[in-house]
């Protein structure tokens, strides 16, 4: 635990900035705005922090997961469609040495077969896949209770 309140990251991969507009009937209607704000709320009420990004970029997707060392008590992580591709993601979260959960705002593994195979799963303690934005809330509480277990 590095900082009080436990600072719990929150990232987000490709086209997760659409969220709102793309494809609704299968990602909902809420905007990353509004899913930010869904995340912070459920924070505060549970004693932590987080630090909530998106990028479209792999390489700066896991700078920021090399920067949670020291910084980070957990990470939440929607990879998106890095999540079929990205070792060099997979690699920074191993390296960091941080608890991982990984959210799908979809169900993946009712999607087409190329979303079904996760990298980042190899690492992650849980995945939460197909529950809407709420993962992200759901996500949170989990880690709140990882990290208190761990004290
Ligand atoms: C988001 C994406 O952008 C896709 O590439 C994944 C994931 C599914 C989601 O459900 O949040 O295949």
């Amino acid at each position: 635990m590095t900082t009080d309140p436990p600072l719990i990251a929150v990232f987000n991969g490709p086209n997760i900035n659409m969220l709102g507009t793309r494809e609704p009937e299968k990602y909902g209607s809420t905007t990353i705005d509004e899913l930010e704000a869904l995340c912070a709320e459920t924070a505060e009420e549970l004693g932590l922090a987080i630090d909530f990004r998106q990028t479209n970029g792999e390489g700066e997707l896991i700078t920021w997961v090399q920067e949670c060392r020291g910084r980070a008590a957990g990470i939440i992580i929607n990879p998106a469609g890095y999540t079929t591709t990205s070792i060099g993601l997979l690699d920074a979260l191993i390296a960091v040495g941080l608890p991982v959960i990984e959210v799908h705002i979809t169900n993946i593994h009712r999607r087409e077969e190329f979303r079904h195979h996760s990298f980042v799963s190899k690492v992650a303690t849980g995945v939460i896949a197909g529950l809407g934005v709420r993962g992200y809330a759901m996500a949170l509480r989990a880690m709140a209770e990882m990290l208190e277990t761990e004290r």
